[in-house]
């Protein structure tokens, strides 16, 4: 019931919304929105109740709050259901778990903070409280296994296109599942999946993102950084995670219908940060590369499969994620 009153307070922008309209709308008694919008109230929003006039809201709260999350999805999102955690160990772990139970497609499980972040292979994930998003989706593709990594794709997509859309800045896509800004990190995708052969039971498809974050850890800080950081403004995460997920909506229904990558990988390309860049491929992990066994050329975009397209002087590789690192030659991007 929250989720509705805060639409409809939020659709009524400044405008009075009247106790008896809420009322009709829920089908539910005074008394019962007058209780939600105390909760509302104790939860941190602000709202204005004025006799004969009904309800305004004048402030929300910076704080990741489902039923406000779930207002701003629009209607017939793939994802119409979030659950908010204030500290979790990583909202993979516990999406995989949900998953693993039954949870259906379309849940969105948030933190504030984790203290058991992930990256890929084993690394960690820097989760501090107040200032970013931690949110895992759960997917029940119906693709086959080998297609599943292109989900990293299709949200690294969606992430650049909200960013845009909520805080009018441009993000690139750092291929596969990196999201930057003024060539350093403020975002990561970990997708995760449970599969048998032939059949997927369930994908996760894991965002971190460094939203208003003032400073990072001595071991990130020449690598991270976050959108406050680079514009100076603060931005309401509750409204940035909303966003992401309609903007997914848009791009994962393209990728299911066409089961592939192929009518999004122009749009992919426009918005790659490595797009007819030097970069250079690094075989094995990264942290521990052979450094003469890496390969240097020309980015030239992803392929249908989600393949990065680099140019060496000698051959054109097909670099497929998993196996390698993609760096900038002069740096991370
Ligand atoms: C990633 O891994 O970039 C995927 C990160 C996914 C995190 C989300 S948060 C919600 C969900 N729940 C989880 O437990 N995980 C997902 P990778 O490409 O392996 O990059 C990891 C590396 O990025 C680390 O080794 C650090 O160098 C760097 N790093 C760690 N925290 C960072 C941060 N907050 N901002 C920028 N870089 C960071």
């Amino acid at each position: 019931m929250k989720t509705k009153i805060l639409k409809a307070l939020m659709e009524s922008d400044t405008e009075f919304v009247s106790g008896q309209s809420l009322c009709g709308m829920l089908g539910v008694t005074r008394q019962a929105v007058w209780k939600n919008i105390t909760q509302l109230k104790e939860a941190g929003f602000e709202i204005e109740s004025v006799t004969n006039k009904g309800y305004r809201l004048v402030k929300t709260p910076d704080k990741l709050y489902a039923p406000y999350i779930e207002s701003m999805l629009k209607s017939e999102c793939v994802c119409d259901s979030v659950q908010c955690f204030e500290t979790i160990d990583s909202t993979n772990i516990k999406a995989k778990q949900l998953a693993e139970a039954g949870e259906k497609e379309g849940s969105l499980i948030v933190a504030d903070k984790q203290t058991a972040g992930r990256g890929r292979r084993g690394r960690s994930w820097d989760s501090k409280s107040g200032t970013g998003i931690f949110m895992s989706l759960i997917l029940r593709p119906d693709i086959p296994p080998v297609n599943v990594s292109g989900i990293t794709l299709v949200a690294a997509m969606a992430i650049a296109r909200a960013i845009e859309n909520v805080c009018v800045i441009k993000a690139q896509i750092k291929w596969p599942n990196d999201i930057v800004l003024g060539k350093k990190k403020i975002c990561g995708i970990l997708t995760e999946m449970s599969s048998e052969m032939n059949y997927v039971h369930y994908a996760v498809v894991g965002i971190g993102i460094n939203v208003n974050n003032e400073k990072f850890d001595e071991k990130i800080e020449d690598t991270a950084t976050s959108i406050y950081l680079e514009t100076g403004v603060r931005v309401d995460r509750d409204r940035l995670a909303a966003e992401i997920m309609n903007c997914f909506d848009v791009y994962y229904r393209r990728f299911i219908e066409s089961k592939g990558l192929e009518p999004l990988v122009e749009e992919y390309n426009s918005m790659l940060a490595n797009l007819d860049k030097e970069v250079k491929v690094l075989f094995g992990l990264a942290e521990d590369y052979d450094e003469d066994k890496a390969k240097c050329g020309i980015a030239r975009g992803i392929d249908k499969d989600g393949a990065l397209i680099v140019e060496t002087k000698l051959e054109t590789l097909h670099v497929v994620s998993g196996e390698v690192s993609v760096r900038g030659l002069y740096g991370y991007v």
